[in-house]
């Protein structure tokens, strides 16, 4: 189960709307079929496992790390698939949530008499599996923060765009942590002054770049900003929360950048507009500024880790003062690694309430 874990998060961000899965179909104490959820979703990890061991997944042990399903989705149920194959056991993390699946697919394999047990390994189950528990149990993705702060409390400086807080080291680390998020978010002013690409740029995972998302009320996103004139090779959508009564400049940005191929939410509220992810299947959300989206998430209770880089580098003059800092913690969140990557270092804390 623990080789299951790892090959899980090979896929993590890459198969929403599902989560990533992994199966391994053990035989004679060898591993004869293994495989992960395939980007887009599907197949699911169970059908290919089962394949790559054909005739010797009669009599073996399937490890799986989320239940098999039981449902016809876009496949037919995995759990009918274990049961023609002649499994004899059935080895599982966690049961799926899944309103569709929710111990269904348990129960169909112990009908076929199949030996079962569930539960092994939950604690890391729910670890990799936490953003896809979150949005089938609470309806909303799950929320990083991501933050770089100088050595001396700031994020950067007023009236300049990108300025160096972390060295080349901790900003590859966050170009990995982009491959592993469904969706990536900044504010409006963030997007102005910096014009940010919000990419993976990591070789060879460059493929894996979240679908980006601005939080922009008015429509201001330029149409000629990186984001936009690379909307049609990785996903944008600008997303407006209580956003002005319609004016026709407004109907004029709207129409511009659907028309560059944007996609448009509108919604009431940062809740709201959350959900409105979770319904297209976005499981993780990584925020990375600026202040103010950051001070609004927090404030909202909307956020469940919090990564916190910290610069060898000082700002000085001019400084912006960062939103949080780890003197400042919200109530809730509790160190769980610590990190040094060259002079920086990188504190992951996770909500606990
Ligand atoms: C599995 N194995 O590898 C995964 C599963 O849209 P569909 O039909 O693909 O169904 C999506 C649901 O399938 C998802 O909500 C979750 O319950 C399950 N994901 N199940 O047996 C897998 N990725
Ligand atoms: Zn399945």
């Amino acid at each position: 189960m623990a080789a299951a874990m790892r090959l899980s998060r090979w896929h993590t961000g890459l198969t929403a709307t599902n989560p990533s899965v992994a199966a391994l179909v053990v035989k004679d104490g060898a591993i004869v079929g293994r495989a992960v959820t395939a980007p887009g979703g599907r197949p699911h990890a169970e059908t290919q496992a089962l394949s790559e061991a054909s005739e010797k997944a009669r009599g073996a042990t399937l490890y799986v790390t989320l239940e098999p399903c039981s449902h016809h989705g876009k496949t037919p149920p995995c759990a009918d698939a274990i049961t023609a194959a002649g499994v004899a056991r059935v080895v599982v993390s966690l049961t799926d949530p899944d309103p569709r699946v929710s111990g269904r697919g348990l129960a169909i394999l112990r009908d076929a008499s199949i030996v079962v047990e569930s539960g092994v390994l939950e604690e890391e189950g729910r670890r990799t599996l936490a953003a896809y528990l979150m949005r089938q149990t609470r309806g909303r993705p799950r929320v990083t923060l991501k933050l770089a702060v100088s050595a001396d409390g700031m994020i950067g400086r007023r009236g300049e765009g990108q300025v160096a807080i972390t060295g080349p080291a901790a900003r590859a680390q966050v170009h990995v942590l982009r491959a592993e998020m469904d969706a990536i978010l900044v504010g409006i002013g963030t997007a102005l002054a910096d014009d940010p690409q919000l990419t993976c740029r990591t070789p060879g995972l460059e493929a894996r770049s979240p679908l980006r998302i601005v939080l922009d009320r008015r429509m201001e996103l330029p149409p000629i900003s990186k984001l936009v004139r690379s909307a049609s090779n990785v996903p944008v959508l600008v997303a407006s929360i209580a956003g002005p009564s319609a004016s026709s400049e407004l109907n004029a940005r709207r129409a511009a950048l659907a028309d560059a191929g944007v996609g448009l939410l509108e919604t009431e509220t940062l809740s709201t507009f959350l959900s409105g992810l979770a319904v297209r299947g976005i499981s993780s959300l990584l925020v990375e500024g600026g202040a103010g989206v950051v001070r609004g998430f927090l404030a909202a209770g909307l956020v469940d880790r919090i990564l916190l880089f910290e610069g060898a580098a000082t700002v000085g003059e001019g400084g912006l003062a960062s939103p949080l800092t780890r003197a400042d913690m919200p109530d809730g969140f509790r160190l769980q690694r610590e990190y040094a990557f060259g002079p920086d270092r990188l504190f992951d804390y996770e909500r606990f309430s």
